[in-house]
């Protein structure tokens, strides 16, 4: 929802509103290009200020040195035998200044961004998750396929209880066929829907064990983690974000980020000082090195470049992509790239830069700082020198003309022939006011709400009966017996992008285009695009294609934290029979009857609509 100087913002809100009585029906039927007016930005200051303490905490984020973000790399580890690699991962709420503003946060092991888990893909990770925190929480581990272990996903309310306070839950799981750049994130339901923004997130790096491409080579990598950055404590967002009358006035403006960071350094204005520090990255002269960049944030792209020195593309979402040279790249929430950077310049001091875009946002954040720093320093260059102001402006390679990559051009190195598609689902998405005054996100007709000690996994294997028949209106699930490939065709109804995720699975990008989707072929494509988290674009159709064969319940929803509370999320159900032969370990089923417990004997839905249903 809600994009700047779109001339559709808001409108179709107003029109709801107007009809209340048959509201999904009108809604539906609106499609593209009803709105009315003009949405004016505007200036307000949302919600808490920087730094205000709104629950106490226990501790103080832990400074992390620039090599916390070096890998160890696929060459060093090549030999290393396959092996158990092991976690223990303490979540705590304390307080932290990752951009020089203290503010709450939910941290793994008190660093953020986390630990960084590099394994290679033969490997057996063990991740011990113990929660400290104040909240329940559950912990996803993007982009892996977790066939088999459908209940390791890490999904609250759909493949696990939330692990309650003061207990803990093991993850323990293979990659498969996954090998590449990734990330792991908190995803929680009920109360604390947004707490990865508040930090629950780091890097998960797999080296491929049996390589079927030969990326360029490269001397050595490491860890670019970028996003947006938000100074007050998401819940408290999020509950303004959740309010009749909105962030700022309007019902459904997102909360606009303060900053945003760079391996969890950044740079914000206090008072005419600059507070906050740089990530410093130091490479040898004349010599290739990958980055491995995330955006682990919640809301905005991060368009990221380094002065003078273009960028080879050769990875996309875990997949190897043929070589594309740029000079910069534009990164939605939970997207992934690895580039290569040569250091063929004269050896000096250049600036990183993680430009948070600002096109989603709907009003004016006082003390916003979109342009967030790091320096790439030659060996040899002393560590105290700044990039030069003067020569960035005057360097025809940097400033704000930069060649972006355009992701159409982006195509596996190693050419693929999408199978048929044997079954095809088509969903629109919209966002809408419901009649009691709330405003969520749907898909079709159904706005996503987890079923409190009752997730979909366990539910449709009979390890919980409670629930979901009675609470169906909330959950939308395509359920599949047999192996299919699936077309599954996205009408974006919105004003706004959306980084659509689809759990256990890489999908193709078939098609896509300007309006809804009416039929187009989309058979003919050449070897496209194949990934787990792509942008579909304001008032556009997007067909994806995958494989559903592996079975167990994966969530299909928007990355953006405020979008996938207020429930932009549809779920596919796979193989039935084949999942129940899976046995889900007792401890989790335990921990649904501690949730169902702490819920008390009142409704067991955490959130549910009122209206429509
Ligand atoms: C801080 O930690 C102590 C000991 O673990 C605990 O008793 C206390 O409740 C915690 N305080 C907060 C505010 O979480
Ligand atoms: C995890 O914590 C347990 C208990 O404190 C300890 O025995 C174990 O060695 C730890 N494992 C790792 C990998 O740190
Ligand atoms: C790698 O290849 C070997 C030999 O073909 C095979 O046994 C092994 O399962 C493969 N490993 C992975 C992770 O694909
Ligand atoms: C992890 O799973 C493997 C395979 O099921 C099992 O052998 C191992 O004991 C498990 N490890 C832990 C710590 O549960
Ligand atoms: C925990 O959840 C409660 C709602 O039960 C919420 O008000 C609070 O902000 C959350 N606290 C933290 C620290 O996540
Ligand atoms: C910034 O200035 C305001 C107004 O003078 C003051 O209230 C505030 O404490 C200052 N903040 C910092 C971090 O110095
Ligand atoms: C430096 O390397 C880049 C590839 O990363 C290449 O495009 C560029 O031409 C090289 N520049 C020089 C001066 O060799
Ligand atoms: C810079 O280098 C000096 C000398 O090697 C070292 O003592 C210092 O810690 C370094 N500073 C930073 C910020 O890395
Ligand atoms: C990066 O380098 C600058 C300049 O030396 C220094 O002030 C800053 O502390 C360094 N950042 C880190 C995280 O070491
Ligand atoms: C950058 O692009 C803007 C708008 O396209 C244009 O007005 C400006 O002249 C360009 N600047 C440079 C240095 O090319
Ligand atoms: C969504 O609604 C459209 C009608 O607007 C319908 O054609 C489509 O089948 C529905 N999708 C699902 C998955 O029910
Ligand atoms: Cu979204």
């Amino acid at each position: 929802m809600a994009k700047k100087q779109s001339s559709y913002a808001g409108g179709s809100r107003r029109v709801i509103t107007m009809a209340v009585a048959v509201f999904v029906v009108v809604a539906l039927a609106l499609g593209l290009g009803l709105g009315l007016g003009l949405r004016k930005k505007k200036t307000v200051s949302a919600s808490a200020g920087p730094g205000t303490a709104s629950s106490s905490s226990n501790g103080t984020l832990a400074a992390q040195d620039n090599a916390a973000f070096t890998l160890k790399g696929a060459v060093a580890m090549a030999n290393d035998p396959p092996q158990t690699r092991e976690y223990n991962f303490t979540i705590t709420n304390i307080r932290g200044a990752p951009a020089g503003v203290e503010k709450d946060m939910v941290v793994v092991n008190n660093i953020w961004p986390g630990p960084t888990i590099e394994a290679n893909q033969h490997d057996r990770v063990v991740v011990r998750v113990i929660n400290q925190g104040k909240n329940a929480t559950a912990i996803h581990w993007h982009g892996l396929y977790q066939r088999g272990t459908p209940f390791y996903d890490g999904t609250h309310g759909i493949t696990q209880c939330g692990i309650p306070p003061g207990q803990e839950l093991v993850y323990n799981f293979t990659f498969g066929d996954f090998s590449g750049t990734t990330w792991w994130q908190s995803l929680t339901s009920g109360p604390d829907m947004t707490q990865y923004t508040d930090g629950v997130t780091g890097a998960l790096i797999v080296h491929p064990t049996n390589a079927t491409v030969s990326t360029p080579k490269y001397d050595s990598e490491s860890l670019i983690q970028v996003g947006d950055m938000y100074h007050t404590f998401s819940n408290d967002l999020l509950n303004a974000f959740l309010s009749p009358f909105g962030i700022d006035g309007t019902q459904g403006d997102e909360p606009v980020p303060d900053t945003g960071t760079l391996n969890g350094m950044g740079q914000y204005e206090v008072n005419g000082t600059t507070v906050g520090s740089y990530y410093n990255l130091t490479l040898p002269a004349d010599a290739t090195h990958r980055l491995r960049i995330v955006n682990s944030g919640s809301f905005a792209d991060v368009r990221f470049s380094i002065d003078s020195h273009p960028l080879t593309v050769v990875e996309v979402d875990g997949v190897e992509v043929t070589p594309y040279l740029v000079e910069s790249i534009q990164v939605s929430v939970a997207q992934r790239y690895s580039v290569l950077v040569t250091t063929n310049n004269t050896a000096g001091a250049f600036w990183m830069r993680a430009v948070v875009q600002e096109d989603m946002f709907t009003y004016d954040r006082p003390g916003f700082n979109g342009n967030v720093l790091g320096v790439l320093r030659y060996v040899g260059v002393d560590n105290s020198t700044m990039p030069d102001p003067q020569l960035v402006d005057n360097d025809p390679g940097t400033g704000k003309n930069l060649t972006l990559m355009d992701t159409s051009m982006l195509r596996p190195a190693v050419t693929q022939h999408p199978p048929a598609s044997t079954l095809t689902y088509k969903v629109k998405i919209s966002f809408q006011e419901t009649l009691d005054n709330g405003f969520f996100a749907f898909i079709n007709s159904t706005s996503w709400a987890p079923l409190g000690g009752s997730p979909t996994l366990f539910t449709k294997l009979g390890a919980d009966t409670v629930g979901a028949q009675t609470y169906a209106d909330s959950q939308l699930i395509l359920t599949s017996p047999n192996r299919e490939v699936i077309d599954f065709i996205v009408d974006n109804l919105d004003d706004g992008d959306h980084p659509f995720h689809l759990h256990g699975h890489k999908f193709w990008i078939m098609g896509s285009g300007d309006g809804r989707y009416q039929g187009q072929n989309v058979n003919d494509v050449q070897n496209p695009l194949i990934r787990d988290t792509h942008l579909i674009p304001s008032f556009s159709w997007t067909v994806l294609r995958f494989v559903a064969d592996n079975p167990g319940a994966w969530a299909f929803h928007c990355h953006i934290s405020w979008h996938m509370a207020i429930g932009l999320l549809v779920q596919f159900y796979t193989m039935p029979d084949a999942a129940a032969q899976l046995a889900i370990p007792q401890a989790m089923t335990d921990q649904c009857i501690t949730e169902k417990n702490s819920l008390g004997s009142g409704p067991i839905l955490m959130r549910r609509l009122v209206a429509g249903e």
